[in-house]
């Protein structure tokens, strides 16, 4: 998407508005105009612009290797920084007329008593870091890549009924990293700390609390990231909160939907930085909420497939199927009514990218000629390839597995591997996805590796839908850009205001790739035996899980 700066000599005769994205390393925010035109995208790198935290890559990783925390002061010193940043480049801030945000998910804080009336008494000649310090009951915020929690995830299992009754009530079974278990957690080991907490907050509506000067409602696109939030009733769930700590209701406050106006922007921005008094808070969300929203996926059947660094999939649903097994349900940020499913995966483009090292030259040509010289189903071989530790299914070790058509361990030519992967990869998609409800008529790729076409080409016949591509990146600050676009529509409107009506921009895909029916049905027939070889495959590697990872067939 063009971009051109956002100075004082070309302020738009429209309103403008904002979305800030608080990821895991650093802030951003992308200013875009009423037809959803990015104008400016300024950011913070947590680790090199704000050093004094010492924090790598945002975060600081406890001596325990289980335990991982953020400095929430330093989300406050970010929002800080970015706001000079704007200044300092003339963002004609004073024309925004609604401001949405994102947080990377489940993470949490602890406000104390007290902390309220400072958000709303905050003194616009100091910064929001000198007046902030000590509103934290702990300094430290668990966040997503904490795993620390495994007795209370088993807490809860027990006194809700078993992995598939928690992930029926709330979305997901209980993962470590889900803020339910991290609160349960902290109640456990430091109840002093737990009692002064008065409130409650995850990253998405604690910044949006800096912003509105008293604490923000939760939404449920990240209150379903929680293990505490009924995922149909989008409120919380009693008997999740009674296992998990006392009084929690009142530290959690309110859930309000994704597109609400939780505040007005407090009068600290306005006499500080030259906001407008009355710009608009939209509820803050998670970051995957946002990215679907910055594709625009209100309905079923649309997915995203982003080929990263790890892979996602997700889409929109409307009848939900939470899985003890895998994936997670969240709150749909652009459809009340409607849920979102979201499953992940470790081995992406590294491990694409480790089998052209090995097997196509470390050209990317040559791996798209293998591609082409081998047949769609590969002949009957099957390979699964766990370069990291993976998590969609659950495989503890680096590990990789070669089958032939009869089933049995085989070698496979630097071709076949090349076409394993890829079709491996895939059908996993299908198989997990399918699982939990994501079944595409139509398929938008996206992320660094969505540039290669006979990539995509695999993957529409894997599905048997057309794949898409988008101009679009990726981007939860985008994704929050166009809700705060949306929900400054709705406040006008006084009811929901269907998205794709006022955000447009969100759905500019363009074809690139239709399944060829023939090679469908190939994948179609294969899936069962994908199926029955991923069981063997987990079950091999939960008993191997003491050992070292290791290739058990060879190339
Ligand atoms: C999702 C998850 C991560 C974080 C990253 O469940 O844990 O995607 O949201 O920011």
């Amino acid at each position: 998407m063009p971009q051109r700066p956002l100075t004082r000599r070309a302020i738009p005769a429209n309103p403008i508005f904002m979305g800030l994205d608080f990821s895991t390393q650093g802030l951003k925010a992308t200013f875009i105009d009423a037809a959803g035109q990015v104008l400016a995208e300024p950011s913070v790198l947590f680790d090199t612009d704000l050093p004094a935290f010492k924090t790598e890559g945002g975060v600081h990783h406890h001596a325990d290797g289980l335990t991982v925390t953020a400095p929430p002061l330093m989300w406050v010193a970010a929002l800080d920084l970015i706001l000079a940043r704007m200044q300092k480049e003339n963002l004609p801030l004073a024309k925004v007329a609604a401001i949405s945000g994102s947080g990377q998910q489940h993470g949490s804080v602890y406000l104390r008593c007290g902390a309220r009336a400072r958000l709303g008494a905050l003194d616009s000649r100091l910064t929001l870091r000198d007046q902030l310090q000590d509103v934290f009951a702990f300094d430290a915020a668990p966040v997503w890549m904490d795993s620390s929690t495994s007795r209370q995830c088993r807490e809860r299992d027990t006194a809700l009924g078993g992995a598939q009754a928690v992930a029926e009530l709330t979305g997901s079974r209980s993962y470590e990293r889900f803020t339910g278990n991290q609160i349960a957690k902290i109640y456990q080991q430091h109840p002093k700390a737990y009692a002064a907490t008065d409130h409650i907050a995850l990253v998405s509506s604690f910044t949006a609390s800096l912003l509105i000067g008293t604490y923000a409602p939760i939404e449920p696109g990240d209150g379903a990231g929680m293990n505490l939030m009924n995922i149909r009733t989008r409120r919380w769930a009693p008997a999740a909160l009674r296992c998990t700590a006392p009084g929690l209701a009142k530290r959690l406050g309110p859930i309000v939907p994704s597109h609400k106006v939780v505040g007005h922007l407090s009068r600290y921005f306005s006499d500080r930085c030259g906001f407008a008094p009355h710009t608009q808070v939209i509820a803050f969300s998670g970051d995957n909420p946002n990215s679907l929203a910055a594709l625009g996926l209100a309905r079923s059947g649309d997915i995203a497939i982003s080929l990263g660094t790890s892979d996602t999939v997700f889409g929109a649903l409307s009848a939900p199927k939470p899985s003890a097994t895998e994936g997670h349900i969240f709150g749909n940020p652009i459809n009340p009514q409607g849920y979102m499913a979201l499953i992940c995966y470790k081995n992406g483009s590294l491990t694409r990218e480790a089998v052209r090292n090995e097997f196509a030259r470390g050209s990317w040509k040559a791996f798209e000629a293998a591609l082409a010289r081998t047949p769609s189903g590969n002949g009957g071989r099957i390979g699964f390839y766990f370069k990291e530790p993976e998590i969609t299914p659950t495989v503890l070790k680096p590990v990789i597995y070669r089958f032939g058509p009869d089933g049995r361990p085989t070698r496979f030519t630097p071709e076949q591997n090349v076409r394993a992967v890829v079709e491996g990869q895939y059908l996993s998609m299908r198989l997990h996805g399918n699982n939990i409800g994501l079944v595409p008529q139509k398929i938008l790729a996206t992320g660094g590796a969505s540039v290669n076409k006979s990539l995509l080409q695999v993957m529409a016949d894997v599905f048997g839908t057309p794949v898409h591509v988008s101009s679009q990146p990726n981007s939860a600050s985008l994704g929050a850009a166009y809700r705060a676009l949306h929900g400054w529509h709705c406040a006008r409107a006084r009811g929901f205001v269907p998205f794709e009506k006022v955000v447009r921009a969100a759905a500019s895909f363009t074809p690139a790739a239709e399944p060829d029916r023939a090679k469908h049905r190939i994948y179609t027939a294969m899936l069962k035996r994908y199926a029955d070889m991923e069981k063997r495959v987990i079950s091999i590697s939960a008993q191997s899980v003491r050992g070292q990872g290791r290739d058990i067939s060879g190339a």
